[in-house]
């Protein structure tokens, strides 16, 4: 970047927003009320939101760009006359937050205030939170650590907080989470003002239950969706971290969002006497290689097992006392899933490569061949499924292409100890007819694409992805039982079949790669759970109905909406670790932060007449009304146009003002955020509005526009890089109106947006000729021509009174 020349015409421009601003603050003008709005003949009103930030650290640019969004629409609908309304809460639900503090507390504990770190550049791994890890790792290191820690390149959270610009003494209050809350909300609301953003500040609040109303009004929504059996409990497959011993949700991974298990047939193909030598020990006990398919329905071709020669395998044993030879990825996995007689204990019995039990005979289920073969294929995966496959070359291109390399190639055979008579007698069993494919479809499409090997790698994608959805659609079942019945409709049965004569189970796993924030690689846990039933059909049905009804601003956030309502099951909304609302009738849970920020925006209606202007409640209520009196009919009262007036010592016209507020300001006209919270948070959004106001259709959300990332100088932004501004530095640099033209630059799309430094520059220089200009003018007033403005440039440039019939050239 190049060095900024001199700062003062921006700070000319600051010094104005200074100015202004606070005479926005002593008037009010953001402050708005229902009560006196009505009596004014109005040309409408207009209520945005943004989701509240999450309070672990400053505002950035990226916040800044969507939140821009909401402020440039309210600036437009004002001055179009209506009553607007932009309310600005903040977030402290979940655990990163307390996850930090405590991660702090313990280096405190380990290494002393100010701490004394061991040297940093030895270590690759991250230190965890809640694990005993750090005590093993640091033991005898140097003492580089400490530079490190002042660069802001830590690991240590301390580290992380001195790069904040923290002196020592502050640092170590960060060791307490409710620090935080006390700490970050005021600096955002300090910059969200220096923005000059048109919020009504008396509505702000901070989540979880250290504000006693916002905590009452989380408790009363979920026992509403529970009376309406929105809420459900019981085991899911959930993504968990063992290390944190609770599931981990979207906003506490590291890696991972949005990533669900993924279901897998787990099929059990026995191994036969005599065992290979390696597994001689365990004669007398029933062994099993488990093969993850996604395929039941193609188990009647079974014509070998694939297992890959020089990957590292485990037996270990179920809780029957059967012996599963898996990775012990899988079977970590599957100690999480009842597989195994401890939850999260995998009993290993024996060590293995895969090398070691190829050419072992086994019995598969379904399939005609009595005995097959385990054979090596090369491409198997070790962190997908079990690393055991089974093989059905009629209907995967991948097998058939490695069971036709172990036929041509002698030498392979040899290679492996593979003898003649576990390869060559075995042909592809046609079972299923997909249009265009034949009855060998993997067959045909190896022979189409001319695939060379197992190893064409690209070919074989391609020839998955030709055969995927075809054959799952239109393929067609050959196989007698089954005749004439169409895969998709089968699938399921065959799986049911299977499972219910013990020879497959279901298995799932993380779809992809899940670390938690704590560094652990997730699994999919069965896990007693607290959820809510996304999937419910009626439910998912009348929120495909709001979505219809909802202006998205663009087909891809439409479709992206229409994709998530599609495969959009439970959710998981009790946690035990972490700063929430508890669950009110079964206080060990906390409500987890995807959660707690569905409906809120109805809160924003009235939390100025309750809390007092004071983020955590504790202001006094400006209608004297304590948090204990707002129970459930009291709220219910306040939001459901239909509740009976409730038995309350609050005076009927007071709650009448908190209905009105409501009944002015819902729905919400716009929401404004980046496009990656539409599988989640804003779905959530309508699912939540739909299930609390059934009937008011009225009362659902009106328009929510996602964009894009922002780009800084077309760079990605990232700390690490140093391409990266908070929202101050970028206030600091170009003045808030030098950055809000760049920002209302950057783009409109779901595509990426970019903020680029010199439009900021230019900004200024713009309106400060603009401002000197205009000081001429004024200067010069008495000079200027007066008179009727009718000579020919004044009647070229006047503005037409109407453009309407006329056709323009
Ligand atoms: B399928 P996804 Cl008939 N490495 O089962 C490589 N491939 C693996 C694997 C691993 N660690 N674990 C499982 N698989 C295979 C049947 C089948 C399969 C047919 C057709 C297509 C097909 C018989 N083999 O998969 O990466 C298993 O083979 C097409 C992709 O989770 C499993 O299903 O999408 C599938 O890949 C899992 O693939």
């Amino acid at each position: 970047m190049a060095e900024r020349k001199g700062t003062a015409k921006v700070d000319f421009l600051k010094k104005i927003e200074r100015e202004i601003q606070k005479k926005w603050d002593s008037e009010k003008v953001f402050e708005v009320n229902a009560s006196d709005l009505e009596k004014q003949t109005s040309k409408g009103k207009y209520f945005v939101t943004f989701p509240y930030p999450y309070m672990n650290g400053r505002l950035h640019l990226g916040h800044t760009f969507s939140l821009s969004k909401c402020e440039f629409a309210v600036g437009y609908q004002r001055l179009k006359g209506k009553n607007c309304l932009f309310p600005f809460g903040l977030h402290c639900t979940g655990m990163p937050i307390k996850a930090c503090a405590d991660k702090l507390k313990r280096e405190i504990e380990l290494y002393g205030c100010p701490p004394d770190f061991p040297d940093e550049e030895e270590e690759e791994e991250e230190i965890n939170v809640k694990t005993e890890d750090i005590i093993i790792k640091d033991k005898a290191k140097g003492k580089k650590s400490k530079a490190a820690a002042k660069a802001g390149s830590s690991k240590y959270q301390w580290g992380i907080m001195k790069s904040l610009g923290l002196s020592d003494e502050e640092i170590v209050r960060f060791s307490e989470a409710e620090h935080w809350l006390d700490y970050f909300p005021p600096l955002a609301i300090q910059d969200l003002k220096r923005m000059g953003l048109k919020v009504d500040w008396r509505r702000s609040f901070i989540t979880t239950d250290v504000n006693p109303y916002y905590d009452s009004f989380v408790r009363w929504q979920f026992l509403t969706l529970r009376e309406r059996n929105k809420i459900k409990f019981g085991k899911r497959y959930t993504i968990y971290s063992p290390k944190d011993g609770q599931p981990c949700m979207d906003h506490d991974r590291q890696t991972g969002e949005g990533v669900g298990p993924q279901e897998y047939t787990l099929i059990k193909l026995k191994v036969l006497e005599p065992y290979p030598s390696k597994l001689s020990g365990l004669k007398g006990k029933n062994i099993f290689l488990v093969a993850a398919t996604l395929r039941p329905e193609t188990m009647f071709g079974q014509t070998n097992c694939w297992v890959r020669p020089d990957m590292k395998y485990i037996g270990f044993e179920t809780a029957n006392g059967d012996i599963f030879i898996c990775t012990q990825r899988a079977a970590r996995n599957m100690s999480y899933q009842g597989f195994t007689k401890h939850n999260g204990v995998v009993p290993v019995v024996k060590e293995l490569m895969g090398e070691e039990i190829l050419g072992a005979s086994l019995s598969a289920p379904l399939t005609s061949y009595k005995v097959i073969y385990v054979l090596p294929m090369l491409t198997i995966k070790e962190d997908k499924g079990t690393g055991v496959v089974t093989s059905v070359p009629s209907d995967s291109p991948d097998d058939f292409a490695a069971l036709r390399d172990l036929k041509k190639k002698q030498a392979l055979r040899a290679k492996y100890g593979i003898r003649d008579d576990m390869v060559l007698p075995f042909e592809p069993v046609p079972l299923i007819e997909i249009p265009g494919f034949g009855n060998l479809s993997a067959v045909t499409v190896c022979d189409e694409l001319k695939i060379q090997s197992q190893n064409d790698r690209e070919k074989l994608a391609e020839a998955k992805e030709k055969l995927y959805l075809k054959g799952f659609y239109d393929g067609v079942m050959l196989v007698d039982e089954f005749k004439g019945q169409k895969v998709q409709d089968v699938k399921k049965t065959i799986q049911k079949k299977m499972i219910d004569t013990g020879d497959a189970f279901v298995y799932m796993e993380p779809e992809k790669q899940v670390m938690s924030r704590s560094s652990d690689e997730c699994v999919v846990a069965l896990c007693d759970q607290w959820y809510l039933d996304y999937g419910e059909e009626n439910w998912k049905k009348q929120t495909s109905q709001c979505l219809k009804n909802m202006e998205t601003f663009c087909e891809e956030t439409r479709r992206n909406f229409e994709a998530t309502l599609g495969w959009l099951q439970e959710h998981a909304c009790s946690r035990t670790y972490g700063l929430g609302t508890r669950l009110p009738w079964d206080e060990q849970w906390l409500i987890e932060s995807l959660s707690d920020s569905t409906i809120y925006m109805a809160f924003y209606t009235v939390a100025h007449l309750l809390q007092g202007g004071d983020l955590r409640g504790q202001a006094g209520s400006p209608l004297g009304i304590r948090p204990q009196q707002m129970t459930k009919e009291v709220w219910d009262y306040v939001f459901f146009k239909e509740a009976p007036f409730p038995k309350t010592q609050i005076p009927k016209e007071k709650l009448q003002q908190l209905k009105q507020e409501f009944e002015f300001w819902y729905p919400v006209d716009l929401r404004v955020s980046g496009k990656d919270l539409v599988p989640n948070h804003l779905s959530y959004y309508l699912y939540n509005h739909v299930a609390m106001w059934p009937e008011q259709s009225d009362k659902w959300p009106a328009a929510v526009r996602a964009n894009g990332h922002l780009l800084l100088n077309s760079e990605k932004m990232s700390k690490s890089t140093g391409n990266f501004l908070t929202l101050t530095q970028a206030i600091d640099k170009f003045s808030a109106d030098g950055m809000r033209l760049a920002l209302a630059d950057a783009g409109d799309t779901v595509e990426d947006a970019n903020f680029v430094e010199a439009m900021a520059d230019a900004g200024i220089l713009r309106l400060y000729t603009w401002v000197e200009w205009v000081k001429e003018m004024v200067a010069n007033w008495d000079s200027l021509r007066s008179g009727p403005a009718n000579t020919f440039n004044d009647r070229v440039f006047a503005r037409p009174r109407k453009i309407s019939t006329v056709n323009w050239p």
